[in-house]
């Protein structure tokens, strides 16, 4: 397995300060029209910092080679690093075994596997799929795509005007004939943190698996999908600090097991013949063609830089920004802040009066603030919230109080235009 020598946090006699570690990310050091660049767009995708830039560098230049395949020494140490990052993805997610952690495009192709390879496997007319208003489009259009095939029905979960789910209607909405339940972890948009163990047990007293989208979850909490027994858990690495490219899907051992694989190819076979093919086991099985070996890379390089902070430092220290950033923008006349759950992560949605999201993060931009606008694939959610979009602005535990400053000296100035 391949290590970074990074200390991990409950080892270091003293721990880094957040401007060291702030001084770890290359691109935060830079200006944007002329501005130092402040960058709240965490959410999309989230800096890297050196320990992953020279994993990868050090991949590039010296283990580049095609994993699983080479009897030479070279395909050997990248199948070594390759593997060995599934092993700290693994840990860091407190997956029972390395082998339920199956490597994706992303959170998308991992719910689209789930969809696909569980969904048609065992759904069928009648069935429904349960869903929450606020989830991303990446928990929706799968599952419709799905329903539209095997006549199954899609529900949903309502929210409520603060952004939490219904979760007094939660047991009327699992019926005999639910046969999954799909839920955002920490929703994009709002920031809420949902009580995943608690409609996960739930759940499953109906007897229903569970699929947890955990992309805004994995860069900002401490995750363990053995204690919370998700059936599925799916994450990003380009919001966690790796590269983009890159994404898992953990899966329960025994449904991974009888899933049909996803996709077919070289990788994800035992033999093949004209008249009949045997697949590998897991986790190769879902892994068909040479997989995204780089990024992955990358991305056991970036929970392992995680794991050297300490994701309960992490979450002590965005929950901070947030009630910092919140604190500023509820004093800005005419902000109207969107997600006002009890347990959130570190995204603040708002609108600006009647200026048009887009207006509000083009305008911040000439500041060199980086926000996000638009429905961030949110629409059922938008819709619910009567509004077309929203600017977000979305921290990370290298932000600083002045980002948020900034922020805001940005906002009054799109104020001061329009
Ligand atoms: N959200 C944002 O909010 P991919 O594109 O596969 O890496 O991740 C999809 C995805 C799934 N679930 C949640 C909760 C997400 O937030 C995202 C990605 C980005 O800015 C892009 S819309």
């Amino acid at each position: 397995m391949t290590t970074l020598n990074v200390q991990h946090a409950d080892e270091t006699d003293e721990m880094r300060s957040w401007s060291e570690i702030r001084s770890d990310f290359p691109t935060l050091d830079q200006t944007i029209q002329g501005e130092p660049l402040t960058y709240l767009d965490n959410a999309a995708s989230s800096q890297m910092p050196e320990p992953v830039i020279e994993r990868i560098d050090r991949y590039q230049r010296h283990e580049h080679s095609n994993v699983h395949r080479g009897v030479h020494t070279l395909s050997q140490t990248a199948t070594d690093a390759y593997e060995g990052a599934r092993e700290a993805v693994a840990e860091f997610i407190g997956a029972p075994t390395p082998k339920q952690c199956i490597f994706t495009r992303g959170a998308t192709e991992a719910a689209n596997l789930v969809a696909q390879s569980w969904g048609r496997a065992n759904l069928e007319s009648g069935d429904e799929i349960l869903l929450t208003r606020m989830e991303h489009h990446s928990n929706i259009v799968p599952w419709q795509q799905i329903a539209d095939e095997t006549g199954a029905e899609i529900r949903v979960l309502p929210v409520t005007d603060d952004g939490e789910l219904r979760l007094d209607q939660l047991e009327e909405m699992l019926t005999d004939r639910t046969k999954i339940l799909g839920v955002v972890h920490v929703s994009n948009a709002l920031g809420t943190i949902n009580p995943v163990e608690e409609i996960v047990e739930r759940a499953h007293a109906r007897d229903v698996p569970v699929l947890v989208d955990g992309c805004q979850a994995t860069p900002h909490l401490s995750v363990d999908v053995d204690a919370m027994d998700a059936d599925f858990y799916a994450f990003s690495g380009h919001k966690m600090n790796g590269p983009t490219g890159i994404g898992v899907l953990y899966g329960k051992e025994a449904w991974l097991e009888e899933m049909p694989p996803y996709q077919g190819g070289g990788e994800m076979i035992r033999s093949v013949t004209f008249e009949e093919t045997t697949y590998a086991d897991l986790p190769n099985k879902f892994e068909a063609g040479t997989p995204a070996i780089m990024p992955a890379i990358g991305l056991g390089a970036a929970v392992e830089y995680l794991t050297s902070i300490g994701m309960d430092r992490i979450a002590e220290r965005e929950a901070e920004l947030l009630d910092y950033a919140t604190e500023l923008l509820e004093a800005e006349e005419g902000v109207r802040i969107f997600g006002r759950a009890d347990d959130k992560a570190s995204v603040l949605s708002f609108d600006l009066e009647d200026i048009h999201p887009h207006d509000i993060g083009t305008i911040v931009d000439t500041h060199g603030v980086a926000i996000r606008a638009g429905h961030h694939c949110t629409q059922p959610l938008m819709d619910r919230l009567e509004i077309p979009a929203t600017a977000r602005a979305s921290f990370s535990y290298y932000n600083t109080r002045e980002d948020a400053d900034r922020l805001v000296e940005a906002i009054e100035h799109v104020r001061e235009i329009f």
